[in-house]
This record gives structure tokens, C-alpha cells and sequence, in this order.
């Protein structure tokens, strides 16, 4: 048997999303060798539209790193949200009370081409089509990872660190032996239809609350837009014909005038939330989505992916520059601490989005709850404050 391609470097990410890009291109700028291996084609990591939001916390860290002008596209928001509560309009702002970098409108895919082009024109060394990729020896000295490159040899690179950035469907976090992490899932028994439109974006994130259920209206670039329409749980796709979308839109989100367009993704998925913990394995570090996945309601998924991105980049930097291991000993415990955090927003906001509109999931005394927390929010600014705190990822 044809003996792997040996190899090494300091840290082995996998998986070339907005963690492991993040992780990759700060170690490099830290001068920290890595390498990155993904499993899908350039091609296909670039096109893949989710997230659409850059909260202000990951704007001003990517400043901090020098790394602003070439990885943040999109355009800057004006930090607020619009809520309409059975037609009636309410503007909410979540801006940081500061002159600063503000958050910004950027899509997913935008902020990963750029992060994978900063990542190639800085010399970075990325791998597309890395199949099998397995994972070993991560309570050893030195772990090793396998792959398959797209020309059918098998590669095996010797490591200091891996960090599994590879999503909650990776081998990362399936390599960690049964017992040793322990996993918080949640259900919050609702679903939600989401929809890729090309019509113009709204201009500022829209969310929508009626007896007819939620909607959301939100900016994936300049030509197109992201719906989202709570469903029942045992709908499909094809429960939702063109037409059905457009009339339930411009009915839940009061948008009489909506014009309908080209509808490229449609999707029906129920909101659910898990965490693992803890999200560190000997060796291996999970970061992103490998550890945790959040609601999309309050768009921290990816935020939250970025933020763990940089407490793991701090952390080996600090390792190979000062000896100093206490990043890596607290990645864990801190990374978790806003994980738990943003969960406990995700769930706010679900919950306050999707209770106060209609009553035939939780009853009329958990609508009446949910008013009264919006009511609050908009009228008290202490409470306007937190939320604002919260929505750029300060708190
Ligand atoms: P990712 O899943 O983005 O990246 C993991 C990478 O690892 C992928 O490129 C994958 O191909 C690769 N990989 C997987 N297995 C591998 C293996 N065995 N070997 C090598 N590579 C491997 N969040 C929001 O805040 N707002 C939204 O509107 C929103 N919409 C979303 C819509 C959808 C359909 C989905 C699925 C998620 C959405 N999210 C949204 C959440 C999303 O933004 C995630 O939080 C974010 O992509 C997490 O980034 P990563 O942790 O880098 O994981």
C-alpha cells in the first residue's frame, strides 16, 4: 500500500467557512504556519448564501487586525431594525453608542471570498477538494490528520493544534470519543420557510409580527433578498408554491406593493439551537458551528463562529510567542460564556417575534408576555440599550 505524503505544520484547520477562514488568516498574520483543508470546491464554498449580517464586535476586530479594507464588503447599515406589529411601524436602533465601525450589511458569501482571497494573496495555503479527511492521536503530543487530495493521494500532516472549523456536520466533532462532550440541544417547535429572492433588498433588516405568523425581509447584496415565513412544522417545499410566498409576504409584512422575482433557494428548516461542551478535545479545538449551532433569529451564527475564531487565534499566539498555554486552557470557558449568551438572545428574540403575533402555539397569556417585551423594548431605553448592546455584540 502506497505509503502517505508526510507533512506538518504548527495548526491543521479544517473545514473553510467563516471560522476556519477567520482562524487561518489571523494565525497568518501572526506569522503561525497552518494550513486549511476543505472538503468542497472554491466554486462551492464562495456561492453558499446564509448570513447576512456583520455585527459591529467583528467589524472592529477585523480594523484591529489590519484586515478591514480587503475581507469586509457589503455596506454599512444604519443600525436599525424595523418591527411592524400587525402594520404598525416600529424602528429600533442597534448601533454602539460610539463613533466606531458600525455593523455592516454584508452576506455570508461575500465575507468568504474575501477572506479566502486575502487568505491565497498572502501566500496562505489552502486546500479545495480535501476528501477524507480523518483525524488522530488529538490527546498526543502531536496529532495527525489525513486527507485525500482532489489527485487521489492520501496526505498525513503531523500538528501542534486542530482546529475543527468544519460545521455541525463535520469529522471534528463526530472523531471525539462518545462521552466526553456533552450536548445541549433545543427545539423551538417552530419552522420557518426561507426563501433567495432576486428583488431589492429592504432598506434595513425587516421583522414582521402578526396573527398570521412571522416574516422577515432581509439585504443579501444589492440585486436580492432573504425571506423568511413561519410555517407548520410538517410543511415541505412544495407546500409553498411561488404564488402562496408573494401573497403571504405582502399580507404578514404589510408590503401591499411587494413585487415579486426570481426565486432561487427555498427552504423549509425548525428553528433548533444545541451546544457541546466543552469545546476543546486534547488537542483539538472546535469553533464555530462544530460547537454550537444558534437560531438565525438576532443573526449570531456567524458572529458567533467569528468571535470564537479570534479567542482560538489569540489563544495560539500567545502559546508560540510567550510559552503562555492560559488562552487555550480558558478557550473553552470563554468562547462558551458568549455562546451562551447570544443562545439566550436567540431565544429572546424567538420568542418574542413569534408569540406576540399569534396565539395558537402558546396561548394567550405567553402572547400577552411577549407584547409587553416588545412594548418595553421600544419604550424603554435601558432596555433599547441592552438590546442594542446585544445586536452589535458588545455585551
Ligand atoms: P460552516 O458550516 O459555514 O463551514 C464549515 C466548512 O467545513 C464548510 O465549508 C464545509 O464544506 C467544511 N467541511 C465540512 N465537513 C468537512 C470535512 N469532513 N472535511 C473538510 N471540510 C469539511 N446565521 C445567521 O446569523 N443569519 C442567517 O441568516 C443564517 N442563515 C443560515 C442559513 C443556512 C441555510 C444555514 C445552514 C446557516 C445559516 N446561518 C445563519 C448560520 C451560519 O451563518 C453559520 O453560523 C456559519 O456558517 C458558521 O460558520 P462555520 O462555523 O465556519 O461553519
Amino acid at each position: 500500500m502506497t505509503q502517505p505524503v508526510q507533512e506538518a505544520t504548527c495548526v491543521v484547520v479544517v473545514g473553510a467557512g467563516p471560522a476556519g477562514l477567520t482562524v487561518a488568516n489571523l494565525l497568518h498574520r501572526a506569522g503561525i504556519p497552518c494550513m486549511v483543508l476543505e472538503r468542497q470546491s472554491r466554486a462551492y464554498v464562495e456561492q453558499r448564501q446564509r448570513a447576512g449580517i456583520v455585527e459591529t464586535r467583528a467589524v472592529r476586530m477585523f480594523h484591529e487586525w489590519g484586515m478591514d479594507a480587503s475581507v469586509l464588503g457589503g455596506v454599512p447599515s444604519d443600525d436599525v431594525l424595523e418591527i411592524r406589529v400587525d402594520g404598525q411601524r416600529r424602528l429600533l436602533q442597534y448601533g454602539a453608542d460610539d463613533d466606531g465601525p458600525q455593523s455592516l450589511l454584508c452576506p455570508q458569501q461575500v465575507l468568504v471570498a474575501n477572506l479566502i482571497a486575502t487568505f491565497l494573496d498572502d501566500g496562505g495555503d489552502l486546500r479545495f477538494e480535501s476528501s477524507e479527511v480523518t483525524l488522530d492521536g488529538l490527546t498526543g503530543q502531536r496529532p495527525t490528520v489525513r486527507y485525500r487530495s482532489p489527485d487521489g493521494v492520501m496526505h498525513e500532516v503531523a500538528c501542534d493544534l486542530v482546529a475543527g472549523c468544519d460545521g455541525d456536520h463535520g469529522v471534528s466533532r463526530a472523531t471525539v470519543p462518545d462521552g466526553e462532550l456533552t450536548a445541549y440541544p433545543f427545539d423551538h417547535g417552530i419552522s420557518w420557510l426561507t426563501v433567495l429572492a432576486e428583488v431589492p433588498p429592504p432598506p434595513r433588516p425587516l421583522m414582521a409580527i402578526s396573527s398570521h405568523g412571522f416574516a422577515g425581509h432581509f439585504a443579501r447584496g444589492p440585486h436580492a433578498s432573504r425571506f423568511y415565513l413561519q410555517c407548520a412544522p410538517t410543511n415541505q417545499e412544495d407546500d409553498w408554491p411561488d404564488d402562496r410566498v408573494w401573497q403571504h409576504l405582502r399580507t404578514r409584512l404589510d408590503e401591499k406593493g411587494l413585487a415579486a422575482g426570481p426565486i432561487t433557494e427555498k427552504v423549509v428548516f425548525p428553528l433548533r439551537s444545541v451546544v457541546h461542551e466543552p469545546m476543546r478535545y486534547g488537542r483539538l479545538f472546535l469553533v464555530g458551528d462544530a460547537a454550537h449551532v444558534v437560531a438565525p433569529v438576532g443573526g449570531k451564527g456567524m458572529n458567533l463562529a467569528l468571535y470564537d475564531a479570534e479567542v482560538f487565534a489569540r489563544a495560539v499566539r500567545d502559546l508560540i510567542a510567550h510559552g503562555d498555554e492560559s488562552g487555550l486552557n480558558s478557550y473553552s470557558r470563554t468562547c462558551l460564556q458568549r455562546t451562551w449568551n447570544y443562545q439566550e438572545f436567540s431565544r429572546w428574540m424567538t420568542e418574542m417575534l413569534h408569540d406576540a403575533g399569534d396565539d395558537s402555539r402558546v396561548g394567550p397569556f405567553r402572547r400577552k408576555l411577549a407584547q409587553a417585551r416588545l412594548e418595553r423594548l421600544c419604550h424603554s431605553r435601558a432596555s433599547a440599550l441592552a438590546f442594542a448592546e446585544l445586536m452589535a455584540g458588545l455585551a
